[in-house]
């Protein structure tokens, strides 16, 4: 019945780990007509990262079903996760009997007051007349702004009976109307501005709104910096698209209008402006998610494609004002600058190999529809900096929580959400080992994709803020070298070292040529200089 309910929402997959807590929901899947597809995993953390990754590229709710107590308790990293990122996501878990509760059976434990801080809701099903109800709207609410995961268990008791309901047509829910008023005061501190910015970030792509983002920032020429999977919104051949301009753009605005992400660390807590502070105007999907630790010069929350048409509209009315047109030029000529900057880096013949000229030689060997995936500290910092998403929705980064571990997760999804695409995953060796066994899965399943590791032997972006902080460091050096590509070879895929920066390239073209005609992942393992830390200013704290 679950998975009947989940079916009429869209769900196309079952990511889990085998427990007899959760037996009759494979039943389920196995019987269903159409059968749900079932992607058995060996950590709870990749059911769940899958899950979370496909609610991130196809806009709905993704489903893991985790096994009672240490099945739960594995995937919670990737549940918060998905509700740092607002990510639409049901983790239907098992649970003790009902019938035996508080007398010691296996794996008895509470998980909705555990699974309560990092949900929009934990609850336990009441018994199987409540299944279905439940589960619809588990769903409903975990796909409705602002996004993220729900958790439901239920008792194995429960579960192993049974129950009949009537299952109704999926309506999609009304789009939450911004307030006017709202509206009018954001395009009146737009309207006045004379360097303005404008920032897209996830849920532009989320909500559905990115090409109502992009007709905004076209139709008034503002200069846009993107984050998250709000990258590619408007693509690099855009002059508007001013991102590796943030530090003079965020210097020097007087209006910095962001959309669709909070106000976190990612954007200096909503600070913005040197000389004075510039005016924030924060345009969210839902009013609890609008920032209150910053003052904004406006705040409005609601359906995303409504907001930005709505600014677009009143701002096509007033017009801007003439000198934004000389800041946006000055903002994409530092952005151009700051690219060709990069070329030095791009095409590094240094030995051992700086990781920059891995991204040098990725962009020739990448698609412009190409999913790419980061999970690592400095190595994926480069990634940020050198790849430029040409589409939105084909960038998966952590997100806020930055948890490492995600890349076999997010890949399977890639590659369940993406037939066709390519999809590169760019790894830090250190957080290659967080999830590397799930090789295993995408061979069983025959997920082929590209695993890229920035060998460094080290936790990079550990490394060098604890000697930068303490003159010293500990607890952050690998084993050099390690042979990952072996690993990947052991599972089942295939892949190989490489040691000379001249042939990265080569190898990378054999990487996806491979791995499209074996269906099987292939792992290029690039052993690169520890020393080429990335340069950063702050940690995020
Ligand atoms: C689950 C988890 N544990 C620890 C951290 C802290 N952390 C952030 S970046 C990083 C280093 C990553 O090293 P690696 O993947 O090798 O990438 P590198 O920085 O060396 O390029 C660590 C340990 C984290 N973000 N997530
Ligand atoms: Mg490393």
């Amino acid at each position: 019945m679950a998975v009947a309910v989940a079916q009429a929402h869209g769900v196309q997959a079952m990511f889990t780990l085998s427990g007899a807590h959760v037996f009759p929901l494979y039943d389920g899947a196995v019987k269903a007509d159409p059968p749900m597809p079932l992607y058995d995993v060996r950590h709870e953390q990749t059911a769940v990262f899958a899950a979370e990754a496909i609610g991130k590229l196809t806009r709905r709710p993704g489903l893991a079903v985790l096994t009672a107590g240490p099945g739960v308790t594995n995937g919670i990293s990737a549940i918060a996760q998905a509700q740092a990122n607002g990510s639409p996501l049901l983790v239907l878990g098992g649970r003790a009997p009902a019938a035996r509760w508080g007398t010691g059976s296996l794996q008895e434990l509470d998980h909705p007051a555990l699974l309560a801080p990092v949900t929009k809701r934990a609850a336990t099903i009441a018994g199987p007349d409540d299944m279905a109800r439940d589960v619809d709207e588990a769903l409903r609410l975990a796909g409705t702004a602002h996004r993220g995961p729900v958790f439901l268990d239920m008792a194995m008791d429960h579960l192993f009976g049974s129950a009949t309901a009537e299952l109704g047509a999926v309506e999609r829910a009304e789009p939450l109307v911004p307030d006017a008023d709202a509206l009018d005061r954001a395009a009146a501190v737009i309207a006045g501005a004379r360097a303005p910015v404008l920032v897209l970030g996830s849920d532009v792509w989320s909500d559905g709104a990115e090409q109502a983002a992009a007709a905004l920032a076209r139709s008034v020429g503002l200069p846009v910096i993107t984050n998250g999977m709000g990258r590619g919104v408007i693509g690099p051949r855009e002059d508007l698209l001013v991102s590796r301009a943030r530090s003079v753009a965020f210097g020097g605005a007087d209006v910095v209008v962001v959309v669709g992400t909070p106000l976190d660390f990612r954007l200096g807590y909503g600070s913005f402006g040197k000389a004075a502070p510039a005016a924030v105007v924060h345009v969210v999907d839902s009013p609890a998610v609008l920032a209150t630790h910053v003052p904004l010069a406006a705040g409005v929350g609601g359906d995303l494609t409504l907001a930005l048409d709505g600014l677009r509209e009143r701002l096509d009315r007033t017009g801007l004002r003439p000198e934004v047109g000389t800041w946006a030029a000055e903002l994409r000529a530092a952005h151009l600058a700051a690219i060709a900057g990069d070329e030095a880096q791009l095409t590094s013949a240094s030995d051992p190999i700086h990781p920059a000229r891995i991204y040098g030689e990725l962009h020739r060997v990448m698609a412009e529809d190409a999913v790419v995936i980061g999970d690592g500290g400095d190595f994926v910092s480069f990634a940020g900096r050198f790849v430029e998403p040409a589409q939105p929705g084909c960038w998966l980064d952590p997100g806020p929580y930055g948890c490492l571990g995600t890349a076999m997760g997010y890949a399977m999804a890639a590659r369940l959400a993406r037939p066709s695409a390519q999809v590169v995953v760019l790894l830090g060796d250190g957080a290659a080992g967080m999830s590397l066994m799930d090789v295993d899965t995408l061979v069983r399943h025959r997920l082929p994709v590209l695993l890229v590791i920035g060998n460094n032997g080290v936790w990079g972006l550990e490394k060098g803020p604890m000697q930068m902080l303490f003159g010293y460091h500990v607890a952050a050096d690998l084993a050099p070298g390690t042979r990952y590509d072996q690993v990947v070879t052991a599972l089942g895929g295939a892949g190989e070292l490489v040691d000379h920066p001249d042939r990265i390239g080569s190898a990378l073209r054999r990487g996806l040529e491979t791995s499209a005609a074996s269906s099987l992942p292939y792992c290029v393992n690039v052993v690169t200089d520890p020393a080429a830390a990335y340069p950063r200013s702050t940690f995020g704290i």
